[in-house]
C-alpha cells in the first residue's frame, strides 16, 4: 500500500484501486489547494500502471459543499473547477464518485463528471448555485441533464433544492447506494468496477435532445416570479445547450456563469448567505453555554404558542403557564395544532410528534416553573407587568436559571433590575410567528452573563433560528429601524402618494409585501398601541400622520377584521378600501397639504434613505455589532429582498455620498426627520463603505 498526502487531498493506492480523499473540514470547500490536489492526484493515479480504478471520495461531514464562496470575486486560480471536471471525465482510468453528506453546488459536478456515482444514505445533493446568484459552472448544466429526465434537471437546477439519496438514486444521479463508510464505499465500489458488476461511463457521451417547448415554458414560469432574478432564468438556457456536444455546451454554461458572476444579484445574495453566519461572531463566544434541558414559556397568546411550538420542534421539553383556564386550553390545542402541521408539511414524523406533545405541559401554577433551565415570558407588553413577573420568577425559578423576556421594545435593564441576578436575565425576542420566522434578536442587558449571551446563541441553532445580539434600546435592532422607515412611508402618503403606489413600487424593489399591506396583515391595532404609547414623549416638532389611527377609530384592524388600508376577498385579493382612500384625503385637507405625484423611483428613494439611515444609527450607538448584523435582522426577520443583501450592504451600492445628499435634499421639507447620521457622513467623506467596518469587524473575512 503506497500513500501520498497532501494538504487538503490524499491519495492511498489500495492493490488496484486509487483512493483520492479530499479532507478540507468543514465542508471540504473546493478552494484552490483543493483543485490542485485533486489534479494532481489524478495525473499521479492516471500513469500509475498498478491502478485501475480511480474512486473519489470525502472525509468528514460532507462529500463537499461546493466552490469555496470565499473565492468568488478575487483573482481565479488555476486549475479552475471545470477543469478539474473535465480532467475526472477524461481520466484514463474509471473514476467513480462516493458521496455522503452535502454534496452540494461543484462537489456534485465532480460526481457528475466521474464515469459512476455510488451514494451513502446520508447523502443530500443539489446545486444550489442560483441561490447564491449563480448558475452551476463546471458542467452541472450539461451533464445533469443527460443524466436525468430534462424536467427534473430543470427542477434541481433552477430551484436549487435538495435531493436526498433515496430519490438520486431513483431519478438516475446516483448508481447504487450504499451502507459502508466513505472510504470502505469507495473500496466496495472500486471492486464492483473491477469485476465488472459496476457499469461505468462516461456522461459527456450521453446524446440528449432538450425538449424547447419544456425550456420555453421554465423560462416563462421563472421570469413570472417576483422578483424575477436572472440566475435560474440563464441556468435554464444553459441547459438548452445540453444538446451540443458537451465541449461547445460548457462553453456556453461557462459564458453564462461569468455573466452571472458580474452581476449585483450574485454579490447580494452571497452577502446574504455570509449574513447568516457572521452573526454568530459574538464577544462571548467563547463563554460555556448552559445546558437548556426544559424550558418555560409565560403567556398562552399567538407569541406564546409559538416560542412554545419552536422549543418543542428543537426536542426541548415546554411546560406553558396561563393563568386563564380558558387559554390555557386553547394554548395546548394551538401546540398540538402547529405540531400537527409539521407533520402535514414532512417536518415531524407521526412518531415524534406524538413524543414532543407528551413532553409539553400547561398549567396555570408559576411555581411549577421551579425547575427548568429557562423560561421565556410572553406576556401583555407593560413594564409594570413585567417587572412584577420577573420579581416572582426570581423567588421562584431555580439558581442558574435563564430568565428571559419576549418584550419587543422595553427596556430589558429595568426588567433585569426586578431580579436579584441581573446576570441570568436576558431578551429573546421572537418573531410572528415564532416556530416559523428565522430571526431572533438576543437582547443583552448592562448586566447579563456572557455565558447567558452563548446560551441564546445555542438555543437559537439548536431552534434553527438567526440569532442576531442587540443591545438596549427602544425596539432593539428591528422594530426600531422599522418605526423610523414607516414614517417615511406616511409622510409619503400624506404627502401625495397612494398607499397602493406605494406598496407597488417597494414589491416591484423585491419586497413580498409593500408596507400597507404588511400593516394590514399584521393588525393596525398593534402601530396604533404603540403610537398611544410613545404620544406622550413626541417631540413637539415631529410631524404626525394621523391617518392609521383614523382607520383603526373606525374599528379596520386590517385583515383580521377584513378592511384597514384595502378590502380583501376570500382569495385574499386586494383592492384598495374606499373609506380608507376616503380618510387619506380628509387627512391631507385637515393637515392643507396639497398631494402631489411621487414616481416609482422616488418612493423607493425616500423609503430606502429613511431605513438605511436608522440602520447607520443603530451601528454608530453600538446596538448592532455590524453593518451586517443589521442586515441579517431586516432580511430574516423583515422580509428584505435576499437578492439584495440588506439594507446596509444596499447603501454600499448606493454609496454614503449620496445618500448624504438624499438627505439633505429631504431635510429642506423636514429637518427634524431627515437628518444624516454622524457614521454615514464620515463614510461619505472618506469614501468609506459599510463592508469595510465588516471586514474590520470580522477577522478579515
Ligand atoms: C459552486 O459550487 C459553483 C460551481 O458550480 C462552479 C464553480 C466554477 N465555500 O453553513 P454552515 C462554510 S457555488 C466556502 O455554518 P451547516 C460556512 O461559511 C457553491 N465556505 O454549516 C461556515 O463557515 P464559518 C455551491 C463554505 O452545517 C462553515 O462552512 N454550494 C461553503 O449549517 C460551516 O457552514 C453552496 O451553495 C462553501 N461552499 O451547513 C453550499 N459552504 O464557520 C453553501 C459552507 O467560518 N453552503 N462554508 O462561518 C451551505 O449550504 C451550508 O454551508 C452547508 C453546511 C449545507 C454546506
Amino acid at each position: 500500500m503506497a500513500e501520498q498526502t497532501q494538504d487538503v487531498v490524499s491519495i492511498e493506492i489500495e492493490g488496484k484501486i486509487g483512493l483520492v480523499r479530499i479532507g478540507n473540514p468543514p465542508v471540504n470547500a473546493l478552494g484552490a489547494a483543493v483543485r490542485q490536489g485533486l489534479a494532481q492526484a489524478l495525473e499521479t493515479l492516471g500513469r500509475d500502471p498498478q491502478v485501475q480504478v480511480v474512486a473519489l471520495y470525502g472525509a468528514g461531514r460532507a462529500f463537499s459543499a461546493g466552490a469555496d464562496i470565499r473565492e468568488f470575486g478575487k483573482p481565479p486560480v488555476d486549475p479552475r473547477l471545470p477543469d478539474v471536471c473535465d480532467r475526472i471525465e477524461a481520466c484514463e482510468k474509471p473514476v467513480i464518485a462516493v458521496v455522503h453528506g452535502t454534496t452540494f453546488g461543484g462537489g456534485l459536478e465532480l460526481a457528475l463528471a466521474a464515469h459512476a456515482r455510488i451514494g451513502l444514505a446520508d447523502a443530500r445533493m443539489g446545486l444550489p448555485e442560483v441561490t447564491l446568484g449563480l448558475l452551476p459552472g463546471a458542467g452541472g448544466t450539461q451533464r445533469l441533464p443527460r443524466l436525468i429526465a430534462l424536467e427534473a434537471a430543470i427542477d434541481i437546477i433552477s430551484t436549487g433544492r435538495q435531493v436526498p439519496a433515496e430519490e438520486a438514486l431513483s431519478l438516475g444521479i446516483l448508481d447504487r447506494l450504499s451502507q459502508a463508510g466513505p472510504r470502505q464505499a469507495a473500496i466496495e465500489a472500486a471492486q464492483a468496477v473491477l469485476d465488472g458488476s459496476l457499469p461505468t461511463r462516461h456522461t459527456g457521451e450521453i446524446v440528449v435532445t432538450p425538449d424547447p417547448a419544456m425550456i420555453a415554458a421554465a423560462t416563462a414560469r421563472l421570469g413570472k416570479k417576483r422578483p424575477a432574478l436572472a440566475a435560474p432564468i440563464k441556468a435554464v438556457e444553459a441547459i438548452s445547450h445540453a444538446g451540443r456536444p458537451l465541449r461547445e455546451g460548457l462553453k456556453a454554461e461557462r459564458a453564462l456563469f461569468m455573466e452571472l458572476m458580474d452581476s449585483p444579484d450574485r454579490q447580494g445574495l452571497i452577502h446574504s448567505f455570509n449574513a447568516e453566519r457572521a452573526v454568530k461572531r459574538i464577544p462571548e463566544a467563547g463563554a460555556p453555554p448552559r445546558p437548556v434541558a426544559s424550558a418555560g414559556v409565560i403567556g398562552g397568546g399567538a407569541m406564546g404558542v409559538g416560542i412554545a411550538t419552536a422549543l418543542l420542534q428543537a426536542g426541548i421539553p415546554v411546560t406553558l403557564v396561563e393563568t386563564n383556564v380558558e387559554v390555557v386550553d386553547q394554548a395546548r390545542a394551538k401546540v398540538i395544532g402547529n405540531l400537527d402541521g409539521a407533520v402535514k408539511r414532512g417536518r415531524l414524523t407521526a412518531a415524534d410528534r406524538d413524543w414532543l406533545a407528551g413532553t409539553f405541559g400547561t398549567t396555570t401554577r408559576l411555581e411549577e416553573l421551579a425547575p427548568v433551565d429557562l423560561v421565556i415570558e410572553a406576556v401583555f407588553e407593560d413594564i409594570a407587568v413585567k417587572t412584577g413577573l420577573f420579581g416572582q420568577l426570581d423567588r421562584i425559578c431555580k439558581a442558574g436559571a435563564i430568565l428571559a423576556t419576549n418584550t419587543s421594545y422595553l427596556d430589558v435593564n429595568t426588567i433585569a433590575a426586578a431580579t436579584a441576578r441581573p446576570q441570568d436575565v436576558i431578551g429573546l425576542h421572537f418573531f410572528s410567528p415564532a416556530h416559523v420566522m428565522r430571526l431572533l434578536e438576543v437582547v443583552v442587558a448592562d448586566k447579563t452573563a456572557p455565558e447567558m449571551v452563548a446560551t441564546a446563541f445555542d438555543l437559537a441553532s439548536r431552534m434553527k433560528k438567526v440569532a442576531v445580539r442587540s443591545g438596549v434600546c427602544d425596539g432593539f435592532i428591528g422594530n426600531r429601524i422599522l418605526a423610523h422607515y414607516r414614517k417615511a412611508a406616511d409622510y409619503m402618503l400624506l404627502d401625495g402618494a397612494s398607499f397602493a403606489e406605494i406598496d407597488h413600487a417597494l414589491e416591484e424593489f423585491g419586497f413580498a409585501m409593500g408596507p400597507f399591506a404588511v400593516a394590514d396583515l399584521a393588525g393596525l391595532d398593534i402601530g396604533w398601541a404603540t403610537r398611544k404609547r410613545k404620544a406622550p414623549t413626541r417631540p413637539p416638532e415631529e410631524r404626525y400622520v394621523a391617518i392609521a389611527d383614523r382607520i383603526c377609530e373606525a374599528g379596520w384592524f386590517g385583515r383580521k377584521s377584513g378592511r384597514g388600508y384595502y378590502l380583501y376577498d376570500d382569495a385574499g385579493t386586494r383592492v384598495p378600501n374606499p373609506d380608507a382612500l376616503a380618510i387619506v384625503a380628509a387627512e391631507r385637507a385637515t393637515a392643507g397639504v396639497k398631494a402631489r405625484a411621487f414616481t416609482q423611483e422616488e418612493i423607493v428613494a425616500r423609503y430606502m434613505t429613511a431605513m438605511i439611515s436608522e440602520a447607520t444609527s443603530v451601528v454608530e450607538d453600538g446596538i448592532a455589532l455590524r453593518p451586517i448584523d443589521v442586515d441579517a435582522v431586516l432580511l430574516f426577520g423583515y422580509g428584505f429582498p435576499r437578492h439584495l443583501g440588506g439594507p446596509l450592504n444596499h447603501a454600499d451600492r448606493i454609496g454614503a455620498r449620496l445618500l448624504v445628499e438624499r438627505i439633505e435634499a429631504y431635510a429642506r421639507e423636514d429637518g427634524h426627520y431627515w437628518q444624516v447620521p454622524r457614521l454615514l457622513r464620515q463614510l461619505a467623506e472618506n469614501g468609506g463603505r459599510f463592508d469595510d467596518l465588516n471586514k474590520a469587524n470580522l477577522d478579515g473575512r
